[in-house]
């Protein structure tokens, strides 16, 4: 079911093109969503109400969804789930709190200090993905880190679902009231990543949207990208595993198919160097992927062309295989895991050992599980305080500073053809700007 790529008689070259990778190909649907973007940004909410009802099939009177709405939900929802929304919640919040940076100051000469501050964003939109993909974790992945930065102002939007009467999915609108976010949009698609940019009569603008989405909402943010910020382009999740043969192939075989579970893109990646726990997660893959709910998409992901176990000559090659892959989640399954783990450079995240598996992470670990895919993890931070700060350099420098640095600042202007920069530091001693 799962293909095999063996790399034991080395490694080529160009390791990242031989490695699988889902095609993701967000340049497609950007012709697609480009008038829906620019018909938002014209008729506004009337133009979201249109798309709702010929894209989700549901006639909205109004997007904003009621404050009553919101409690009903959380007064409906099955206490199993509203206890471990819970503790999601706080693990989630007491880690993303230790994790806001604090501002720094810098005294560079006498006198003379600059100071990043770390700002929140005015105003976010996040957009929670519905339809097949319900998914209240991400409301709170998405939510608790905008509100430990401090973000002053924040809304969600999710799709209006036909089968909760235009509302988004009641879990979603029950982590929202949880959390304590009254502002909700029934909006999905494109549409609503234009109504976050642009606003309308009902939603006002927000600068930075965050949240994963279809292709569209991907094609969204990359058209709207400059209007606002973004976080990034979620693609199909990705989960790889590092394993030596001591790994439980059980395991193994129980993470990679809980991935795949999310989309026939999904890609699932084992790297080892036994063949005998490739043989045996193999097997178990066989057995686990018949017994589990979701066979048909399970069965798809882990046989598509993104998904395979890689073999390899030593655990060395893999961290270089790893590495090169730079998966959305890696798992460590070897014979001294954490320092094994130490070693990975290029990772969304890294779940060290049998008893790290991405599912916790996705749910309770107290992580964020809004990561980077695509090989974005080779340049890009998932989710965090971080993503809705903006770090802004105070300069304050006194007199006696500013004449000390004027000449070298005068030399640098000369040397650019640009006088008038250094002139603008002479005319607070010469009393005037030279010509
Ligand atoms: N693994 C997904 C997140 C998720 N899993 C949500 C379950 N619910 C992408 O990191
Ligand atoms: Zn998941």
């Amino acid at each position: 079911m799962i293909s095999t790529i063996d790399l034991r008689g080395g490694l080529p070259a160009d390791l990242r093109a031989t490695l699988p990778r889902a095609d993701f190909d967000v340049e497609a649907a950007l012709e697609k969503v480009r008038p829906i973007c620019e018909d938002v940004r014209h008729h506004g909410v009337e133009a979201v109400i249109r798309y709702t009802r010929d894209f989700d099939g549901v006639e909205l009177t109004s997007t904003r969804v009621p404050a009553e709405a919101i409690a009903a939900a959380l007064e409906a929802l099955d206490p199993a789930v509203r206890d471990a929304l819970e503790e999601a919640i706080r693990r989630t919040r007491i880690v993303h709190r230790e994790q806001r940076r604090t501002d720094v100051a810098t005294q560079v000469v006498p006198g003379g200090t600059v100071t990043e501050r770390w700002i929140p964003v005015d105003r976010v939109g996040l957009y929670v993905p519905g339809g097949r993909a319900v998914y209240p974790s991400s409301v709170v992945m998405n939510v608790v880190p905008a509100q430990e930065a401090g973000v002053p102002s924040l809304a969600v939007t999710s799709p209006a679902q036909k089968d909760f009467g235009g509302l988004p999915h009641p879990t979603i609108l029950a982590a929202c009231a949880l959390l304590g976010v009254d502002e909700v949009y029934a909006a999905g698609g494109a549409q609503a990543i234009a109504m976050f940019a642009y606003g309308t009569r009902e939603c006002a603008p927000v600068d930075l949207v965050t949240g994963p989405g279809n292709i569209y909402v991907a094609a969204a943010k990359r058209t709207l990208k400059g209007v606002i910020g973004i976080d990034a382009e979620a693609g199909p999740t990705e989960i790889a595993v590092l394993a030596d043969a001591t790994a439980d192939a059980a395991y193994v075989a129980a993470d990679l198919i809980s991935q795949a579970e999310h989309d026939t893109l999904a890609a699932s990646v084992l790297v080892t160097d036994s063949p005998e726990l490739a043989a045996a997660v193999g097997d178990e893959l066989a057995v686990q992927v018949a017994a589990t709910r979701h066979v048909e998409r399970v069965t798809e992901a882990l046989a598509g062309r993104q998904s395979a176990i890689v073999l390899v000559a030593s655990i060395e090659d893999g961290l270089r295989v790893v590495n090169a892959y730079g998966a959305e989640h890696l798992e460590i399954h070897t014979a001294d895991a954490p320092a094994v783990a130490a070693r990975v450079r290029n990772a969304g995240a890294v779940f060290v050992g049998a008893y790290s598996p991405v599912s916790l992470g996705d749910y309770l670990a107290g992580s964020n599980h809004v990561l980077p895919t695509g090989g974005c993890a080779c340049h890009s931070s998932g989710l965090s305080v971080q993503s809705f700060l903006r770090g802004v350099h105070f300069v304050e420098y006194d007199r006696a500073a500013l004449a000390e640095a004027t000449a070298r600042v005068v030399a640098l202007a000369e040397s650019e053809d640009l006088p008038a920069h250094g002139a603008a530091l002479k005319a607070r001693f010469d009393g005037g700007i030279p010509a």
